[in-house]
């Protein structure tokens, strides 16, 4: 790397997360007083509750104080929230939905991704380094109608573990793209495996896995939502089989159904993966 070259600090990650954030989602909710007030009280009363039955200490309590400072100073809430917090939600959520399952969205999805037809593939540097990946599948409804001009939006890391958006020197849209299935739903994407992501370890987040004696990994995973009019949008992501921290996810993310079973690809080159999403109406 050279002096001029800026490096994926976590800050920088940080800072462009929040920044999609804020741009990105709404940040309200229509949840009444009653139901604020619950919520917040019985969010502190488990915190208290903490407090009393492990004797927490002053010193505790003023470097979870510092901590905290440093998540917010570091732009690491969306990181943060989403490792941690984001796959209860996400239960919550889809817990009355019939067709795939879903999972966590994740603090790098970027909104607005190149359109492309039903075999694309993505925006990717010359040589860009990695295993190559045909991913491909068809898109249906709960009762098995073929979902023609379903959308595909799929984001993943490159070889090296980084998000075009948020670490430096890759093209904006390197690894993004929004696919169009064709009349009979099916698509064809051409990519290259992404590799395992570690959380970045120079932030408030790192410091806490740090400090706590975890691990700060992901499993190797694709990114997508899957659409269709009429039909509810799915948020979920792909796995692939003996990747060492399926088991054991530091974002809780994985579950058996989303579990890949690539292929040697027909061209010798690379691996074949097929997938097929079923959506609940609207
Ligand atoms: C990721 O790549 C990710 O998918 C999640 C959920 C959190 C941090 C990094
Ligand atoms: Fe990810």
């Amino acid at each position: 790397m050279t002096s001029t070259e800026e490096k994926a600090t976590a800050a920088a990650t940080g800072a462009s997360a929040t920044e999609r954030f804020r741009t990105d989602k709404q940040h309200t909710a229509d949840t009444s007083p009653e139901r604020v007030s619950l919520l917040a009280r019985e969010l502190l009363e488990a915190v208290h509750g903490i407090i009393r039955k492990h004797d927490v200490t002053y010193p505790e309590y003023d470097a979870l104080k510092a901590w905290l400072i440093q998540v917010g100073a570091d732009g690491e809430w969306p990181l943060f929230l989403d490792v941690f917090v984001e796959h209860v939600v996400e239960e919550v959520a889809s817990a009355t939905r019939e067709g795939s399952k879903g999972t966590i969205e994740g603090p790098f999805y970027a909104p607005g991704s190149p359109e492309f037809g039903a075999e694309a593939t993505l925006p990717m540097r010359d040589g860009e380094p990695g295993t190559p990946l045909v991913f491909h599948g068809q898109v249906r409804a709960v009762d098995g109608t073929p979902l023609g001009g379903a959308e595909v939006d799929i984001w993943h890391c490159d070889d090296a573990g980084y998000y075009a958006q948020f670490a430096p020197g890759l093209p904006e849209w390197n690894l993004r793209g929004r696919i169009t299935a064709d009349a009979d739903g099916r698509f064809r994407i051409h990519t290259i495996q992404p590799a395992p992501y570690q959380i970045p370890t120079d932030g408030a987040t790192g410091a806490l896995i740090r400090s706590a004696g975890w691990h700060a990994w992901r499993p190797a995973h694709l990114h997508m939502k899957v659409s269709a009019a009429g039909y509810q949008l799915i948020t979920t992501q792909l796995y692939f089989p003996g990747d060492p921290h399926n088991d054991d996810d530091i974002a809780s993310a994985v579950k058996p159904e989303l579990m890949l079973d690539p292929r040697p690809a027909a061209d010798g080159h690379g691996v074949d993966v097929e997938y097929d999403y079923v959506l609940d109406p609207a």
